[in-house]
């Protein structure tokens, strides 16, 4: 289900225009707001508290935990928003709001109570073609074993991942990426379907 807010706002601008900063949410553990669904429901509202104007937010999904036996399932959503920040003060409240919900950076991909993963800012590619290169084609070993010191945008594993593609699917399926030039519904599409059937949304 897509929910837009404020009016006028479907359809009058290009779909990789800045309105479309896009974060993925999700989350496996309770946190001070209470279990995983109630945390994104308040974390959507930090965000909007912050100055982000919110123009569409997913469905909230139901998703086993990635790699598989990785913690408990979690619950997954996207949104859509435009805000009078840059890529790094998106990042830095977004920060800001993992935080309120008790985050701790322990372990890389460990269980949390909230990951706010900035996805997408416009068209813009961080920090450039070749490094985003590198990050994109990483094993999954090496994946795990790796952080990026640095904003890298697009997020350099959207396109492998049903738990963010499928939310981001219903705000903006007509998104583009910027360098591999399919929308998110190709992207989508392109995915076992294995892997789609376990997103499950939420009642
Ligand atoms: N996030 C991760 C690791 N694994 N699995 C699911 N289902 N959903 C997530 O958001 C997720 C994950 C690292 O951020
Ligand atoms: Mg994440
Ligand atoms: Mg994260």
């Amino acid at each position: 289900m897509l929910q837009d807010h404020g009016p006028g706002q479907v359809g009058q601008k290009p779909p990789n225009s800045p309105e479309h900063i896009m974060v993925a949410l999700g989350g496996n553990l309770t946190s001070v707001a209470g279990g995983p669904l109630q945390t994104l429901k308040s974390a959507l509202g930090i965000l909007a508290k912050q100055g982000a104007m919110i123009r569409a937010t997913s469905s909230f999904y139901h998703t086993p935990a990635f790699p598989a036996g990785n913690g408990p399932d979690y619950v997954n959503a996207a949104v859509r928003f435009s805000a009078d920040w840059t890529a790094s003060e998106t990042l830095c409240n977004l920060h800001v709001i993992e935080a309120e919900m008790g985050r701790e950076r322990v372990q890389r991909w460990g269980q949390r109570t909230l990951d706010l993963d900035l996805i997408a800012y416009g068209d813009l590619v961080l920090p450039d073609l070749s490094t985003h290169a590198r990050w994109r084609n990483l094993s999954l070993e090496a994946q795990i074993g790796q952080t990026p010191g640095e904003l890298i945008l697009p997020h350099p594993r959207m396109q492998g991942r049903a738990f963010v593609l499928v939310p981001m699917a219903d705000i903006a399926p007509d998104w583009v990426h910027p360098i591999l030039g399919r929308s998110v519904q190709q992207l989508l599409d392109a995915l076992p379907q294995a892997q789609k059937d376990e997103v499950q949304a939420l009642q």
